[in-house]
């Protein structure tokens, strides 16, 4: 070996030294601080504001917000990526504390999630997720507090080989495309389905997460599925959609079409009663008291886990009644 290379070795063995170090005085995670203070100006970026779930998410960060006394830099980007990162930069220009993105699709918010790093602002991921091969829980941003989307497949397609005994012919209503929901309630959802020889999904289109688009495809695959028995929506809105479109069919939702979705919002559990929708997974959109708990512990210097993950229940026809009066 030459002494060229032996001099390399001890020099790069000495920068892997100061890495270490630097890690063990937790500066090598690279995310930005919080202070504590009494109170805080927030940033709070929501995706869109067209249904009950949006409404009861934004209703849930204002009203904890004002119990705190803190300050809420607030903003709709009305189903845009592009308006949500421009929201993002404006919250960076205005000198906020800490921002909490609902982020619209996992790729095009990467920008976003960086800048608010750049500009050292903690940012905290509520809702959905981003992209985890491009940005990481605990580096680049603080956490991502939410539900568990696969779970909520999973859920919602044990339910459906329990009750069709595993024999269903399928249309599935995907959510946003590109957004970390969508992709995972496809995921775990489609996975329950492929070890049941006796299930097929024979389309899967998506309706945006919205009540009217899910009308209209359901409309139009039913059409051209005839022989589908059963309907799975990524949201409740869509499921909803799809009972008018089962209804103009002249077919009758619940008995020659059975539903699942998931969210529980009142028009869901209602479904239920009504004995149209079969059941739902829950998916709790009410995260100001867990977000802005996860802002103070951090400020705290307390160890925050990188997924903290919502408990959720589920909805049939056993207790849709029981739990209508607090839904949203
Ligand atoms: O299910 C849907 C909403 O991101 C988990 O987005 C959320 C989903 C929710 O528009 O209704």
């Amino acid at each position: 070996m030459s002494h060229f290379n032996r001099r390399q070795i001890l020099l790069s063995a000495m920068s892997i030294t100061a890495v270490a170090m630097t890690s063990s005085m937790g500066m090598a995670d690279g995310l930005p601080k919080l202070a504590v203070k009494k109170t805080y100006k927030v940033g709070f970026a929501q995706t869109e504001s067209n249904n009950p779930w949006r409404l009861a998410q934004t209703a849930s960060m204002k009203a904890e917000a004002e119990k705190l006394g803190w300050q809420l830099v607030y903003t709709d980007a009305a189903g845009s990526a592009a308006k949500q990162v421009a929201d993002v930069n404006s919250m960076i220009a205005q000198g906020v504390d800490a921002i909490f993105l609902s982020p619209r699709e996992e790729k095009p918010l990467i920008p976003a999630v960086m800048a608010a790093k750049k500009a050292g602002i903690p940012l905290f991921l509520i809702d959905r997720g981003v992209d985890a091969s491009l940005a990481k829980a605990g580096v680049d941003y603080v956490t991502f507090i939410g539900s568990d989307f696969k779970l909520e497949g999973e859920q919602a397609g044990d339910w459906l080989v329990k009750t069709t005994g595993g024999k269903a012919v399928i249309i599935e209503l995907e959510g946003s495309t590109g957004s970390s929901p969508a992709n995972d309630r496809k995921k775990g959802f489609d996975d329950v389905i492929a070890k049941n020889p006796g299930m097929s999904i024979v389309a899967s289109q998506t309706g945006d997460f919205n009540r009217d688009k899910g009308r209209q495809v359901a409309e139009s695959l039913l059409q051209a599925h005839p022989e589908a028995t059963v309907i799975y929506a990524h949201n409740d809105e869509m499921a909803i959609g799809a009972i008018s479109a089962i209804e103009a069919a002249g077919k009758v939702p619940g008995k020659d079409i059975l539903i699942v979705s998931i969210d529980g919002e009142k028009d869901g559990l209602q479904a239920i009663i009504d004995g149209k929708l079969g059941a739902t997974v829950e998916c709790n959109p009410k995260f100001g008291p867990a977000a802005y708990a996860a802002a103070i512990a951090y400020a705290k210097g307390d160890a925050i886990p990188p997924v903290m993950t919502n408990k959720d229940r589920f909805f049939d026809a056993n207790n849709a009644k029981a739990s209508i009066a607090d839904s949203y």
